[in-house]
């Protein structure tokens, strides 16, 4: 259990709103003995929104990560975002969850995880992105960008959406997600982008620190 307290809801949606980089500790990247390691990277990093995305492991596996990353998260005043599992969200008491197309309404969501939870949903288009706003998510990921391993058989819808989904939604949070590295970072941010979430390309790196605090550089 961490020995911090969570984030009262509106400290939870100020970090939120000064997020220009979320990372996520993917367990289709990282191994089991390097969960801590990786969010403490990105942690020392900058970021200050960071997810477990254990698409692979069974829940009684998920929470035992979750914890460390929760609390990793609370010391370094990040919130801890736990994506799909909703139940195990509620139980741990996290500062937000993410789900995908598939979840429901986001109604039904924030019935089971209550209204202190920030609520994201993944995004593929400017019609989901607006009917996730208009649902009542807290933020939303749009994309993938560019084709990506991370999240095999989703197409691509490239950087033109990027512009309009903005002018749809000013004042959003929307993160752009899906490819994105510090080589494609420009193009994303000349395309309109003002947030971003990078997988893979920060968990790859040597010095994930480094490599964090580059593309918080050029994002702010
Ligand atoms: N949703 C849309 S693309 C994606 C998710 C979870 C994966 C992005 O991963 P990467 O490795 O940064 O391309």
């Amino acid at each position: 259990m961490s020995t911090h307290p969570p984030a009262a809801p509106d400290e939870k949606r100020r970090i939120l709103a000064s997020c220009r980089l979320y990372g996520i500790v993917d367990t289709g990247y990282v191994k089991p003995c390097e969960v801590r390691a990786k969010t403490e990277a990105l942690l020392e990093g900058g970021v200050r929104v960071v997810q477990l995305r254990a698409k692979d492991l069974p829940p009684d596996r998920v929470i035992g990560h979750a914890r460390v990353m929760q609390s990793l998260c609370r010391a370094a005043g990040a919130l801890f975002v736990l994506n799909d599992y909703i139940h195990l969200a509620a139980e741990l008491g996290a500062d937000a969850l993410h789900v995908g197309q598939d979840a429901g309404s986001l109604a039904g969501v924030r019935a089971l995880v209550g209204p202190g939870m920030i609520v994201g949903r993944s995004t593929h288009s400017r019609g989901q992105a607006l009917a996730a706003f208009e649902e009542g998510a807290d933020y939303i990921g749009f994309g993938p960008l560019f084709p990506t391993p991370t999240k095999p058989g989703r197409p691509a819808i490239g950087l033109a959406g990027i512009g309009a989904v903005h002018a749809l939604l000013p004042g959003f949070p929307i993160f752009c997600i899906g490819g994105i590295s510090g080589a494609t970072l420009p193009l994303v941010l000349r395309a309109g982008a003002l947030r971003v979430v990078v997988v893979s390309w920060l968990l790859k790196q040597h010095r994930t620190a480094d490599a964090a605090r580059g593309l918080i550089a050029k994002l702010t």
